[in-house]
């Protein structure tokens, strides 16, 4: 019997175990799968940790999320069409919810089957090595500090890429007083109140970090991009200024002048995809973009087809896009999709990246990754879902965020899948400090 491994049972994990169990509920014999995921619970970045550093047993924290983090885009965009937000609530709820109402919208959809037999807790992939035709798959059972191995005819990575932080260095860091940290290590920004703050970086980790530092009561936030400023009309109390130069002592010198005192720097200069478990020749090798290379349809290697990688993109699109890679590469596993020749197989993948490469502005990347993502979903059984009203979604999304960063997530979407609009929510965003599912839904 064909034997599949699925690294990882976070959001795109559980896609996959999803896509095999959609197939066998339809009366199609599937393949033997094992899910290894090395934490205690399933579930990934969303199945928050306190911890930072190591865990118990000496193995890194892969968590990065953070108390009162709120869904940064409208959750009808990543909504699952096999299972609306109204059927897992019972009601409408708000476009953008806290962490644990997402975590619990994941789980509730493969929570009902015998999916969790499936995956094998606290184990740990520490090698794979493809030889004679199958992937030798060496892993340590944490608890027990074992290590064993198997051999699988598939191997699907779903590791996240948002756990492994990159950090760089700046003159004058190795004598600053306060405390230096990356946003993978940022837990609650409550920490910060009447502090003085520095928030590095110009994504979505610093626009949203220096917002919760202001939100819960910072003295000042001081954001300092690289490339391009985020540009948003900062409340009173932040301010965006151009690349740290360096520090001295508790002060930070930045490349267009600007002088402020500190008492903590917070990197928001994401994260490395970083895969010391895959044998270097299998090794997907990227920075965070829409269209990672060597990756047949975002999601095949191209060198060796019984290898698959989901979720590894840059990412507007989160759920539904892993779905749709993962219902597409359970269809290359089953036979079902044949894959091209080679040159057929290099030149889509060159086609995508170039077409990635001449992107411009929010608008345009959306629409790329909308595009990819309808391919993907025209490929497969994955059910109907309206990817144009979610290309719409994102886009007001966008303008909104432009309008007023503060007031963004008190907007209402509707369904892509159902067509119910959400309510609003009954507290804004602004003064909303318990992001507890109890409150949330007014329960
Ligand atoms: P992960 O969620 O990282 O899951 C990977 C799993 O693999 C983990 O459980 C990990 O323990 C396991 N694993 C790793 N290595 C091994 C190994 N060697 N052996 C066994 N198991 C292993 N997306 C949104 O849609 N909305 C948001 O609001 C949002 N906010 C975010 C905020 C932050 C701070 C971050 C970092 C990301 C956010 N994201 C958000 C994007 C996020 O990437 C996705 O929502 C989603 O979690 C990706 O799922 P994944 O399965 O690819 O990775
Ligand atoms: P991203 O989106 O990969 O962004 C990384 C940011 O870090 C980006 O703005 C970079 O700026 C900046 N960066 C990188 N190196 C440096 C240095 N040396 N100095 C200053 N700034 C730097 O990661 P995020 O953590 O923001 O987002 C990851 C996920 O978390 C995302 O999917 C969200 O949903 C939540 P650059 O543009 O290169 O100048």
């Amino acid at each position: 019997m064909t034997k599949v491994a699925i690294i990882g049972a976070g959001p795109c994990g559980l896609s996959m175990l999803r896509a095999f169990e959609h197939l066998e509920n339809k009366g199609e014999k599937i393949p033997e799968v094992v899910c290894f995921e090395k934490q205690e619970d399933w579930g990934g970045l969303w199945n928050y940790s306190w911890r930072t550093g190591s865990d118990q047993y000496g193995d890194p924290v892969p968590n990065s999320m953070y108390r009162y983090l709120w869904s940064n885009g409208p959750k009808e965009c990543l909504e699952f069409a096999d299972y609306s937000f109204d059927e897992h609530f019972g009601k409408p709820i708000p476009s953008f919810p806290p962490r644990e109402v997402l975590y619990d919208y994941i789980l509730g959809r493969v929570s009902k089957g015998k999916l969790k037999d499936k995956v094998k807790f606290n184990t740990r992939v520490v090698s794979t090595v493809y030889k004679n035709d199958k992937f030798e798959v060496s892993y340590q059972d944490k608890v027990n500090d074992k290590i064993l191995k198997d051999t699988f005819d598939y191997v699907v990575v779903s590791t996240g890429h948002f756990s492994v932080p990159f950090i760089p260095e700046y003159k004058g860091m190795d004598k600053f007083p306060g405390r230096i940290m990356h946003s993978h290590d940022f837990r609650d920004a409550e920490e910060f109140r009447g502090k003085d703050v520095i928030v590095l970086g110009s994504s979505y980790s610093a626009e949203d970090v220096a917002l919760q530092c202001n939100k819960y009561g910072a003295k000042s936030v001081t954001i300092g991009y690289r490339h391009n400023p985020m540009g948003f009309k900062w409340p009173n109390g932040m301010k965006e200024v151009h690349y740290l130069d360096r520090l001295e002592g508790k002060k930070a010198i930045f490349k267009d002048g600007t002088e402020q005192d500190a008492d903590v720097i917070i990197l928001c200069t994401g994260y490395l995809h970083h895969f010391p478990f895959i044998d270097e020749s299998l090794r997907l090798k990227t920075s965070n973009r829409l269209y990672p290379p060597k990756l047949y349809k975002g999601v095949v290697w191209q060198d060796n087809h019984k290898l698959l990688y989901l979720g590894m993109q840059d990412q507007f699109h989160t759920f539904n896009m892993f779905d749709c890679q993962a219902w597409f590469a359970r269809d290359v596993i089953m036979g079902k999709i044949k894959m091209p020749s080679d040159s057929d197989i290099d030149s889509d993948i060159n086609k995508w990246v170039a077409m990635e490469e001449k992107l411009e502005n929010p608008d345009q990347m959306i629409d790329f990754q909308t595009e990819y993502t309808k391919e993907l979903h025209e490929m497969s059984d994955y059910p109907k879902i309206d990817f144009e009203l979610i290309r719409k979604h994102f886009k007001e999304w966008e303008h909104h965020k432009v309008e007023d960063i503060l007031t963004y997530r008190n907007k209402s979407f509707s369904s892509p899948v159902t067509g119910s609009v959400a309510p609003i929510h009954h507290t804004p965003w602004e003064t909303a400090m318990d992001d507890s599912l109890k409150t949330f839904l007014n329960k």
